[in-house]
C-alpha cells in the first residue's frame, strides 16, 4: 500500500531589516582611512620591504564586481570607525532576549501575521543561519518561547543554504505528521563575522532576518500561499568559503585576531565552480518534477553576486531573461547569507497568479545548494 502524505504550503513570510545602512561610499571611506592609518603605523617596515602596504578599496570595483550598492547592518558606527572596523553590541544578560532571537521574533511575527496564524498554533521552530550567536541553548528554543509556540525547536547551519535546507526539514515534518505549523527563521548577523579590514571581502555582506511559515495544505484556505512541489539538496565539500572560528580556538591557543577566524574565501573559484553546479541542480530538480526551466515564472535565487545570478539564469532560460524572471535584491541588501533568496521571495511574490511556478534556490559554502519548487495556489 502506498503512503499518502499531506500537501505543504508556504503560507506567510516576514522580513526584519535593520535601521542602519552603509553605502559603498561610506564603506570605502572608512576602509581607506583604516588602510592609511595602518600604512602610517608600519611605514618603516613597508619601506624596508618586510610589511605589505594596504591598498585602497574602490566603489567602482565593488559595484562592477558584485552589483552591491549598500548593505543594512545592526550597528554601523563600530564598522565605520577606522580604529575598530566591527560592530559594537552591548552585551545582554542571560535573562534578556538575545539579539539574534530578537530579530528572529520580529520577522517571525510578521510572517505569522501574513499567514493569519497565532504563535500558539506553531508547533516547530527551526532557526537556520550561517552562524549562531552562542553554542546553547538553541536559539530556536528561545524564539519558540518568545512566540508562545508549542512543540519543539532546533538550530541548523548549512551557511548560505541554511534556509532552503530548513524548508526541506519543515516540509518533511509536515508531511510525516510530526508538526502542523512550522516557522523557519534565518537571522543573519553577518556584520559580526565579516572581516571589514580585508578589501577583498569587506563589501560583501549585510544583516537581516527572514521568516517563513509552512503549514499542512489542508489547514490553509484555498487560494492562499505557495504549495511546495518538491525540495532537493546537494552538498560537495570545498574549502573555498571558510571560517575556522569555534570552540576549539581557545584550546589551540589561537589569537582571536587571526584572519581565518572570520569569513574568508577564494571568490573567483567560488564563482566559477558554483554557477554550473547551481544551474545543473535546478534543471535536474525541475526535470524530476516533470517541469522545465522555461515553464518557471520566477526564480528567487541566492543573492551573492549579480554576475553569478545572470549566468545561472542565462544557462537556464537564455540571455534575454530579465529581472522580472530573476529579481535581484543584493544591490540594496548585499549578500545576506541564507536569507537572500527568501528576501527575493518575500519582496517579489505578490504578482504571481494561481498556477505560476517558482523556484527558491540557494548556493554557498559547503558547497551547498538547495532548491524548493513551489506553485502559487
Ligand atoms: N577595491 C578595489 N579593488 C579590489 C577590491 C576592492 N574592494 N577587492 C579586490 N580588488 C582587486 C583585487 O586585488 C584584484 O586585483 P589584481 O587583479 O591586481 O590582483 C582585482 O580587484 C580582482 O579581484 P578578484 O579576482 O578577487 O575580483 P572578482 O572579480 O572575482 O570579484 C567577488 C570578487 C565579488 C568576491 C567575486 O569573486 C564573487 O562574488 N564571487 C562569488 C563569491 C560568493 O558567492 N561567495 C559566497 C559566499 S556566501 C556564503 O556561502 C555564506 C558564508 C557565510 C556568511 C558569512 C558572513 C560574514
Amino acid at each position: 500500500m502506498q503512503a499518502s502524505f499531506p500537501g505543504v504550503v508556504i503560507s506567510g513570510s516576514g522580513l526584519f531589516r535593520p535601521a542602519d545602512v552603509i553605502t559603498n561610499d561610506e564603506l570605502v571611506t572608512a576602509f581607506n582611512a583604516y588602510a592609511d592609518r595602518q600604512n602610517a603605523l608600519h611605514a618603516d617596515a613597508i619601506a624596508a620591504g618586510t610589511h605589505q602596504a594596504l591598498t585602497h578599496s574602490s566603489v567602482e570595483f565593488i559595484e562592477k564586481a558584485s552589483g552591491i550598492r549598500q548593505r543594512f547592518v545592526l550597528e554601523k558606527s563600530g564598522v565605520l570607525d577606522p580604529t575598530r572596523m566591527y560592530p559594537r553590541f552591548e552585551p545582554r544578560g542571560d535573562d534578556q532576549l538575545s539579539l539574534m532571537a530578537e530579530i528572529a521574533v520580529d520577522a517571525a511575527r510578521q510572517a505569522l501575521a501574513d499567514a493569519g496564524v497565532a504563535g500558539e498554533q506553531v508547533d516547530a521552530v527551526i532557526c537556520a543561519s550561517a552562524n549562531m550567536q552562542r553554542a546553547y541553548p538553541a536559539m530556536a528554543i528561545e524564539i519558540q518561547q518568545a512566540l508562545g509556540a508549542r512543540g519543539f525547536g532546533f538550530d541548523m547551519n548549512v551557511a548560505c543554504s541554511s534556509a532552503t535546507f530548513a524548508i526541506e526539514q519543515a516540509t518533511n515534518a509536515l508531511r510525516c505528521g510530526t508538526a502542523r505549523c512550522v516557522v523557519v527563521v534565518n537571522p543573519e548577523i553577518t556584520s559580526a563575522h565579516l572581516e571589514w579590514r580585508d578589501r577583498d571581502c569587506h563589501f560583501i555582506f549585510g544583516d537581516v532576518c527572514t521568516a517563513l511559515v509552512l503549514q499542512r495544505a489542508d489547514d490553509v484556505p484555498a487560494g492562499r500561499g505557495f504549495e511546495v512541489l518538491g525540495t532537493q539538496l546537494v552538498t560537495q565539500f570545498s574549502n573555498n568559503i571558510r571560517n575556522n572560528f569555534g570552540f576549539m580556538n581557545r584550546a589551540e591557543d589561537r589569537d582571536p585576531a587571526d584572519r581565518d577566524l572570520t569569513f574568508y574565501q577564494e571568490g573567483r573559484k567560488v564563482f566559477k565552480e558554483v554557477v554550473p553546479m547551481a544551474a545543473a541542480h535546478i534543471e535536474a530538480h525541475l526535470a524530476a518534477l516533470g517541469q522545465a526551466p522555461a515553464q518557471v515564472r520566477r526564480f528567487w535565487l541566492h543573492q551573492a553576486n549579480q554576475g553569478m545570478n545572470q549566468l545561472v539564469i542565462k544557462k537556464l532560460v537564455g540571455a534575454d531573461a530579465g529581472s522580472d524572471v530573476a529579481p535581484l535584491i543584493l544591490d540594496r541588501y548585499a549578500n545576506t547569507a541564507s536569507a537572500g533568496s527568501v528576501i527575493a521571495f518575500h519582496e517579489h511574490r505578490s504578482d504571481l497568479q494561481a498556477g505560476d511556478l517558482g523556484v527558491i534556490c540557494s548556493f554557498g559554502a559547503g558547497y551547498s545548494i538547495g532548491s524548493v519548487v513551489v506553485r502559487k495556489r
